[in-house]
């Protein structure tokens, strides 16, 4: 990409997207396309078609989708399933319609299976069953990278595939539903100003996580979209694997309020380990920066900032 090429970013309001963005921005990119979602509906083929017809992007960053922690997975899971398949598949194909020099597809990593060697490689992806937890969703994800892999192959088109790991920070989601991190934030500082003297923690606390910080991500995405042309996905992590049981631990201390920790054992632990390879992207010269101390204070310092306006 050159600091004028027409690049759209879909889902700029989301996590991923509007960290996108704004790396964007900083960087010196100055053709950012955006698209509010009550003025395009990516679901819509015909709107999508629309819109690309008019603003021929010439880059696609594919971040749109509807997203969420184990609970919403587990709960809403044939919107997960309609609305991602739905949004990709129309993006994806008017990229290929309208020429549209390359596309960077987000994957997730619960596309990968629920037993599988760790750290996970690239090369494990249905190798085996998928966590049951976030079957829906990871078929839709992993019907995406097959679908930019098809593309390419019938078509030529450059339409790269990226899976990170579990992604938290600014601009997440801190509704009922969202992923473990914000969830966990919420908590301690709700219990904090309530002066509670416990927080519950799903699961039993054994599972353990790839965290990643949200700028972390939003580089990588740079940085493989100017770097990156191959048809195989490619993993985006931490390196570090951390219990929820730490990552709790984690949390109340950033938000700094001492009260017991309960394990409510009816809800679902999910994958036991999730740890990414991370050993393409960093022969391709690229590697996290921001540890998760540091994530969990800006992500907090911002959840503050929401809540108390
Ligand atoms: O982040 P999370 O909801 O999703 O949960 P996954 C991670 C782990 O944290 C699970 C535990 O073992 C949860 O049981 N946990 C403990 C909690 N307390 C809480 C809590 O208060 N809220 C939440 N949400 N979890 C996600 C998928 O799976 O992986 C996403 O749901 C995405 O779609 C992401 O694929 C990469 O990490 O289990």
């Amino acid at each position: 990409m050159d600091k004028n090429s027409s690049i759209y970013v879909a889902g700029h309001t989301g996590l991923i997207g509007s960290a996108i963005v704004s790396k964007l921005k900083k960087s010196g990119y100055k053709n950012i396309i955006v698209q509010e979602h009550n003025k395009l509906d990516l679901i819509n083929q015909k709107s999508t078609e629309t819109f690309f017809k008019k603003y021929l992007p010439s880059y696609v960053f594919l971040t749109a989708g509807k997203t969420g922690g184990i609970f919403a997975n587990n709960t809403y899971s044939a919107d997960f399933i309609y609305n991602n398949i739905m949004i990709q598949s129309n993006v994806i194909h008017f990229s290929y319609k309208y020429k549209v020099k390359k596309l960077l597809f987000l994957g997730c990593s619960c596309m990968y299976p629920k037993e599988c060697p760790s750290p996970i490689k690239e090369e494990y992806l249905l190798t085996n069953k998928i966590e049951p937890t976030n079957e829906p969703y990871a078929i839709a994800k992993i019907s995406g990278l097959k679908m930019c892999q098809a593309y390419n192959k019938q078509y030529k088109t450059n339409f790269i595939s990226a899976i990170p790991s579990n992604v938290y920070g600014v601009n997440d989601n801190f509704e009922d539903g969202g992923h473990v991190i914000a969830n966990l934030i919420k908590k301690f500082h709700k219990a904090k100003i309530e002066n509670q003297n416990s927080v519950t923690i799903w699961g039993t606390g054994k599972p353990t996580r790839d965290f990643i910080y949200v700028d972390d991500v939003a580089d990588a995405c740079i940085f493989l979209m100017n770097n990156y042309n191959s048809s195989d996905a490619i993993n985006i992590g931490s390196g570090c694997e951390v219990s929820i049981q730490k990552l709790a631990s984690f949390v109340k201390k950033t938000v700094g309020f001492k009260c017991k920790i309960i394990y409510d054992n009816t809800k679902p632990d999910g994958i036991m380990r999730r740890l990414l390879d991370i050993t393409k992207i960093k022969i391709l010269g690229w590697h996290s920066t921001i540890s998760i101390q540091n994530g969990l204070k800006s992500t907090y310092n911002w959840y503050k900032k929401l809540v108390t306006g």
